[in-house]
């Protein structure tokens, strides 16, 4: 993509009520704009980043069986009543009248409906278990929608739902999940601890949430060290349940079973919650299966949430500096920037285009800024969106045969012999 045709609209000066890094970075970087409270448009760089967090929670969901769909934002209230949830949701649930006065509601969640899908088509312990899940927007009436998309009034999560012929199995459900978040997390290159959590409208006994560590997180955690150093590839979910972790609130020094020396304190965002709730939901809505004695059965059912939109944000106030974002690789908007100091050389454009070409045939997502404004703005706008490798063509160097090669990550520019250039960002890009 080159620059000149994409729109960045990158701003010096953010809203007052942007009291946090990420959301100001967002607004600064051109990736949102506010609609009304807690409603933001995604502008082009930031619906990139949406979509490639999606990809990786869309991979590791599908990677552990479970099925993707799509259900709609406008659910009719019956079911909810049905469930018994529609008084208990109160005021956060935005409540609509359609033009026949059928009462109406924005999905804040999908429990009721789903289970009524499962209850359609499913009569046989034969056809379990079953995992369903859909990416899609939802609404809560916040009282206070803060923090940009954070915590949004409409945000976007993943949402699956587990259907299983007993607590057992459902366990085993359960498990899974909470393997595929782990890894889901530690691909986009966060640290995730998992706690156990409690169910509040959702319902249920066994409940864990997911936080990820950000020095400027809302939850101030205690947990064992063993949690920062995760083997994606050997992840046991029994012992990783067994390790501690605890929020501010839930943690007592006196009673806390682990040694001092293994305890590590930090600041985290919650961007994960699964739910064991067995069968609260299937016996109001009538989802039973026969069993292998020809007995009907609720079946037991686990609901588990990523907050897809949350993570542009948490991503940020992981990975971010004075000067801008510092994408992980993984969620980068464009993982390579070429920046054209000199457009109006001849020399550099030709060499600019070159890279531009190569990479993109590579199949490389590459920004090639070509804009026709000064150095600094340049340098400035590539380290403010956050590339993590960016390509710096000067006249100067051109002529003595270097090339500035820039990790944002590390903060780091080196300077580097043209002929080796394509090999040394190509070790990047895949370190
Ligand atoms: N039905 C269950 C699981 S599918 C559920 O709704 N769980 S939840 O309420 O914990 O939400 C799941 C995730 O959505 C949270 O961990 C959080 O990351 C995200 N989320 C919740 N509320 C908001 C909000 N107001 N803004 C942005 N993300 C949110």
């Amino acid at each position: 993509m080159k620059y000149s045709e994409f729109f960045i609209p990158t701003v010096k000066d953010v809203p007052s009520d942007a009291e946090i890094i990420s959301h100001k970075l967002m607004i600064k970087a051109g990736m949102i704009k506010q609609s009304s409270a807690g409603i933001y448009s995604w502008l082009p760089l930031g619906l990139k980043v949406l979509k490639n967090i999606e990809q990786i929670v869309r991979e590791e969901q599908d990677n552990v069986g479970a099925n993707e769909m799509l259900m709609p934002t406008i659910q009719s209230a019956d079911l909810w009543i049905k469930s018994g949830r529609y008084d208990d949701y109160g005021k956060e649930m935005l409540r609509i009248t359609d033009r026949s006065g059928r009462e109406m509601l924005y999905g804040p969640t999908n429990e009721e409906l789903i289970t009524d899908i499962f209850q359609t088509y499913i009569t046989s312990y034969k056809e379990l278990p079953k995992n369903l899940y859909h990416i899609q927007w939802k609404f809560r009436d916040e009282v206070r929608p803060r923090f940009g998309v954070m915590r949004g009034r409409e945000f976007l999560m993943k949402d699956n739902y587990s259907f299983d012929l007993n607590e057992e199995k459902a366990k085993i459900s359960y498990n899974n999940m909470f393997k595929a978040y782990i890894k889901t997390f530690l691909r986009m290159g966060l640290t995730p601890i998992s706690l156990r959590a409690e169910t509040g409208p959702i319902g249920g006994n066994l409940s864990h949430e997911f936080q990820i560590l950000a020095n400027t997180g809302e939850s101030k955690l205690y947990y064992d060290k063993e949690l920062e150093s995760l083997d994606p590839e050997s992840l046991d979910p029994d012992k990783l349940q067994s390790y501690y972790a605890a929020v501010d609130d839930q943690h007592d020094e006196n009673k806390c079973p682990i040694k001092k020396e293994d305890l590590k304190i930090s600041r985290g965002i919650e961007v994960g919650h699964i739910f064991y709730f067995g069968t609260k939901y299937s016996e109001k809505l009538n989802a039973y299966v026969q069993d292998q004695n020809g007995k009907k059965i609720a079946v037991h059912m686990g609901s588990y949430g990523i907050g897809v939109s949350r993570l542009a944000g948490a991503l940020i106030e992981a990975n971010h500096d004075e000067k801008g974002i510092k994408w992980p690789r993984s969620v980068a908007p464009f993982k390579l920037s070429i920046v054209n100091l000199m457009p109006d050389d001849q020399n550099c454009t030709t060499k600019a285009l070159d890279y531009y070409s190569n990479f993109m045939n590579q199949k490389i997502d590459t920004l090639y800024d070509d804009r026709d404004c000064s150095v600094g703005k340049k340098l400035k706008d590539n380290d403010l969106i956050g590339t993590p490798i960016q390509i710096i063509i000067g006249k100067r160097d051109l002529s003595a045969g270097i090339i500035e090669i820039r990790d944002r990550q590390l903060d780091l520019s080196q300077k580097i012999k043209i002929d080796d250039v394509e090999k040394f960002v190509l070790q990047k890009l895949n370190s």
